[in-house]
């Protein structure tokens, strides 16, 4: 296959080189695409040496596969030429998330629901997608009616500048802030931008994008997205009602036998999920499981997962081996 991966030369285009090359991904070319002033310069795949392309040479390639991080700009503006010459586009981006047009994809989840007509595939919020990797079992067993959801993200998300912010200020040095405030000892509870109604987008990500991939607008999410000083992955405070009632048993039998998903969840020894031991890892973990005491039918959970890996990269590339095992994307023949 020949794959271009969009915005090569950020945090999670890194981390996309990495992910391709563990899971040795079926590459016959690899076409690293990133803006202008990176064009030209050179950058590690694979154990060879390859000069970054602009995104019109890029097309001009006509990779079969192109996977986006760069920004919803570049996606919106871009993602189209890509598809117009026969490339399949997974995009990391918000932009084409919420089209009805566009499949928003968990694999574990709903890549069934992948055709050859879909060009651009939306690759979710890191955010959400390891709470409906953590949910959807759930939801198909016991009908999800309420989530609250808390959310408690690493400083990797917002990129190299915030990760710079943090160690400039755990060194007592002073330098760029990528937040209005200090993150060192801190936590923002202020994940993107403010809309309207007084969430954030990152908030609001967490309610749609949930809708659209279980596939049921009827579920009521709510949620607050907060920053706070740790590296290696998000977190996530989750109270969900259901329908129906459960065994707490078999909530932790069925999550243990999910693809995707480990369980940590032993009080006695001190075992639930953290970031640091999340980190560099693809799986979803989940511990605290416990009934919600103040209502029936409810659950409370931790849900801990790498957002540079399941959160982006891991996901996008589990996509495209989903589209070449089910021979929905064919290497092209190009002159
Ligand atoms: C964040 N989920 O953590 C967003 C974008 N990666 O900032």
């Amino acid at each position: 296959m020949r794959v271009a991966v969009v915005g090569v030369t950020g945090m999670v285009g890194e981390v996309m080189r990495k992910v391709l090359t563990e899971r040795n991904f079926p590459i016959s070319e690899f076409i690293p695409v990133a803006s202008e002033r990176s064009v030209g310069k050179e950058i590690a795949f694979n154990g060879h040496k390859y000069t970054i392309v602009g995104l019109e040479t890029a097309v001009a390639l006509r990779p079969d596969i192109a996977i986006f991080s760069a920004g919803g700009g570049t996606a919106l503006e871009w993602a189209p030429k890509f598809a117009a010459v026969g490339t399949t586009v997974i995009d990391n981006s918000s932009a084409w998330r919420m089209d009805p047009s566009k499949k928003l994809v968990v694999p574990e989840i709903n890549a069934s629901s992948l055709t050859t007509d879909d060009k651009i595939i939306a690759n979710p919020n890191c955010s959400t997608i390891q709470m409906v990797m953590a949910l959807a079992p759930l939801h198909e067993k016991y009908k999800i009616k309420r989530i609250v959801v808390s959310t408690y993200q690493s400083v990797s998300g917002t990129g190299v500048k915030a990760v710079q912010q943090l160690e400039n200020e755990t060194n007592g040095k002073k330098g760029e802030m990528a937040y209005p405030y200090p993150i060192n000892r801190n936590a923002l509870p202020h994940c993107d931008v403010f809309q309207e109604n007084g969430y954030t987008k990152e908030e609001m990500k967490l309610v749609k994008e949930t809708q659209k991939i279980l596939e049921d607008d009827s579920i009521k999410v709510t949620a607050t997205a907060v920053r706070i000083p740790t590296a290696g992955g998000h977190s996530e405070s989750v109270n969900v009602e259901f329908e129906n009632d459960f065994e707490l048993s078999e909530v932790r039998k069925l999550l243990s036998e999910t693809d995707g998903v480990v369980v940590q969840d032993n009080p006695d020894v001190n075992l639930y999920p953290m970031p640091i031991y999340a980190h560099d890892k693809d799986d979803v973990f989940v511990g605290r499981l416990r009934r919600d005491e103040s209502q029936p039918n409810t659950l409370n959970m931790w849900i801990v997962s790498d957002n540079l890996r399941k959160g982006a990269a891991t996901n996008a590339v589990q996509i495209a081996e989903y589209l070449v095992a089910n021979k929905l994307v064919q290497a092209q023949l190009v002159s």
